[in-house]
């Protein structure tokens, strides 16, 4: 392992400069608001303030997915969080989210709006309240909360441990980098031993854990994060790869990873949505003059 240059903890820790990288500007040690900035609301029971990252891919796959079954009540607006820009510091976005954090959701359908955060806890929650994507029976349930929840604990070392060091951090340290593709490796192998056995991760049905599992480790599995698929070699995981092209091809989840996107060909990008005709009409390549 080659050297890097030595640092010495002070005794107490302070907050004095940037640190650099990519997020360094949205980085603080204390919580809360930075600004009076209220959220908008639109017309449909659910609004998701939200950023098309695989957190808030989650929720899209889903909403679009109960939209699909024909569950009228899971209509949404869909407003774009620039987290780059702080957004998730203005106060009415914490009244919504503590954690300052995309996705948050806002249930207005009641007479009382019910406020979300945690892309898992949104899942479950849409997952009771329209009885779907979650199975009744207790074998079944289990497993499903148990992937669920295995991939809200798993992701951080994927996405803050290996993503942040390996593309992120200004300075490349083959330490962090080898201890957190280690770690990615072996949840890449977690994941394909269990999809070995079983069509999707909770068993014979597709299921929250899926649509939480998919947008991160599909994702990686195909490519598409951190440009790191050929370093972690990606392809030698053909469960994971079955499982992802089988997601993938969901029109459901076609449309969920469309939106709030920022990034990528402008006709996958629909900064909002607000109608299901969206999809259809505004595109960044129909809404943004050409060129
Ligand atoms: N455990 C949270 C993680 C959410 C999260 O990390 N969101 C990121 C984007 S993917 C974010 O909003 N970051 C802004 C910040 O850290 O200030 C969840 O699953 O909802």
């Amino acid at each position: 392992m080659s050297d890097s240059p030595s640092y010495v903890p002070p005794k107490v820790w302070t907050w004095e400069k940037a640190s650099g990288g990519r997020f360094a500007n949205i980085n603080r040690p204390i919580s809360g608001p930075t600004h009076d900035k209220e959220l908008p609301i639109g017309r449909h029971p659910l609004q998701l303030y939200s950023l098309g990252t695989p957190n808030g891919v989650k929720v899209t796959v889903m909403l679009e997915e109960l939209l699909a079954l024909g569950h009228g009540g899971a209509e949404y607006d869909a407003w774009l969080v620039k987290i780059g820009e702080g957004e998730q510091f203005g106060s009415g976005f914490v009244a919504v989210n503590p954690n300052s954090k995309i996705p948050a959701l806002l249930d207005r359908s009641g007479p009382k709006p019910i406020r979300v955060f945690e892309s898992g806890a949104i899942l479950m929650y849409l997952a009771e309240k329209f009885d779907a994507f979650l199975p009744k029976a207790a074998g079944p349930r289990a497993e499903c909360l148990s992937w669920l929840f295995w991939q809200m604990g798993s992701a951080p070392y994927l996405g803050g441990g290996f993503g942040h060091f390996y593309a992120y951090a200004p300075t490349k340290i083959e330490y962090a980098i080898d201890r957190f593709a280690m770690e990615t490796k072996r949840q890449l192998d977690v994941l394909d031993k269990r999809l070995a056995d079983s069509e999707y991760l909770g068993g014979g049905d597709y299921t929250i854990a899926d649509i939480a599992v998919w947008p991160w480790y599909g994702g990686l599995a195909k490519g598409l994060l951190y440009g790191a698929g050929e370093f972690l070699q990606v392809q030698d995981y053909k469960n994971v790869q079955r499982w992802a092209d089988l997601i993938g091809k969901r029109p459901a989840a076609k449309r969920g990873r469309m939106v709030n996107r920022v990034q990528g060909d402008p006709s996958t990008q629909l900064h909002e949505r607000h109608d299901a005709g969206d999809f259809e009409t505004r595109t960044q390549d129909k809404l943004a003059p050409a060129g």
